[in-house]
């Protein structure tokens, strides 16, 4: 066992936090009714609660992933999506982008655990952390464009970085899902677990870099997104968050997402 220290409690509504030994805290959305998909609330939570994990010496790493067997997190809420206008849609999309670059810029390593479906803003939340673990129940994908919309978390500037663009490409255009060996083929994930224990495997993975000088990882992770050009990410993100937005209302945003709350296949006009 990786050691747990803390009885497991409930943060707030949507978040639990669980404490192990050697500085390693593991953070899982909770909203299993929808398979932890992002709301505005959660997104509020998981800023605040990211950056006072940022900010506490005594966490050396995060494992970040989904409450329950079955997701990691099915994507932002359709249901709360659905009716947004432009300007809600810029807010939506700029909301999960300040919870996102909390991940990505932590000073401490950061390591997503896939433990179930991962979609749309699930896999961008995934892309944040400085790398992706999955179980053998994994399954990732960017489902946006048969909702009417584009990846609205940071997928247009993340997923290149570990796919490449022609892959990434692929991902977005299709919309197509893909399960845990394909994911650990093309690169989106550095390993595949067995689901059984799997959140002890990856806390014990931690717990290797969490032994290490934290003073020396923070420095490498900083280097290391320097020159894979995260300067500039929030003027790249701000450009995505505002495209996002602009497809909200359109007849194809519209039929896509009353399509996917009314459990039918969506008809798309192509506007
Ligand atoms: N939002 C809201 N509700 C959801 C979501 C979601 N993303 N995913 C699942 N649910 C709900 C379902 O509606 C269902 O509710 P109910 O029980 O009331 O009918 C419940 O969760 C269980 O889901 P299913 O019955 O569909 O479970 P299945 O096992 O049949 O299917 C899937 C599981 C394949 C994961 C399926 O639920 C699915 O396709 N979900 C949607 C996945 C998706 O399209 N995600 C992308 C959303 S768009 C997005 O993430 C954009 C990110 C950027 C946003 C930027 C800001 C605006």
């Amino acid at each position: 066992m990786a050691g747990k220290q803390s009885e497991v409690f409930l943060l707030m509504s949507s978040l639990i936090e669980e404490k192990y030994d050697f500085g390693v805290t593991v953070l899982k959305v909770s909203r299993p009714k929808v398979l932890n998909a992002l709301n505005s609330e959660v997104l509020t939570e998981l800023r605040l609660k990211l950056k006072e994990i940022a900010e506490d010496d005594t966490v050396r790493a995060l494992v970040f992933t989904g409450d329950g067997e079955k997701a990691f997190i099915a994507g932002a809420d359709i249901a709360e999506m659905q009716g947004k206008s432009t300007g809600e849609g810029v807010s939506f999309s700029q909301h999960g982008h300040e919870a996102t670059k909390l991940l990505e810029l932590m000073p401490k390593p950061t390591i997503a655990a896939v433990n179930g479906f991962a979609l749309g803003g699930g896999t961008e939340f995934a892309l944040s952390c400085d790398y992706i673990i999955a179980s053998e129940k994994a399954v990732f994908g960017q489902p946006e464009v048969g909702l009417g919309i584009i990846p609205g978390f940071g997928a247009t500037i993340r997923l290149a970085k570990f796919v490449g663009f022609p892959m990434a490409k692929e991902l977005i255009f299709s919309g197509e899902l893909i399960k845990a060996d394909e994911a650990l083929r093309i690169g989106l994930v550095n390993h595949v677990l067995p689901a059984a224990g799997f959140l002890d495997a990856v806390v014990k993975k931690a717990q290797v870099i969490a032994k290490n000088s934290a003073n020396a990882i923070k420095k490498s992770k900083s280097l290391l997104n320097e020159f894979s050009e995260t300067i500039g990410l929030s003027s790249k993100l701000d450009a995505e968050a505002h495209e996002f937005g602009r497809l909200f209302g359109s007849s194809d945003q519209v039929e896509g997402m009353a399509a996917f709350l009314e459990k039918r296949k969506p008809k798309f006009e192509g506007l």
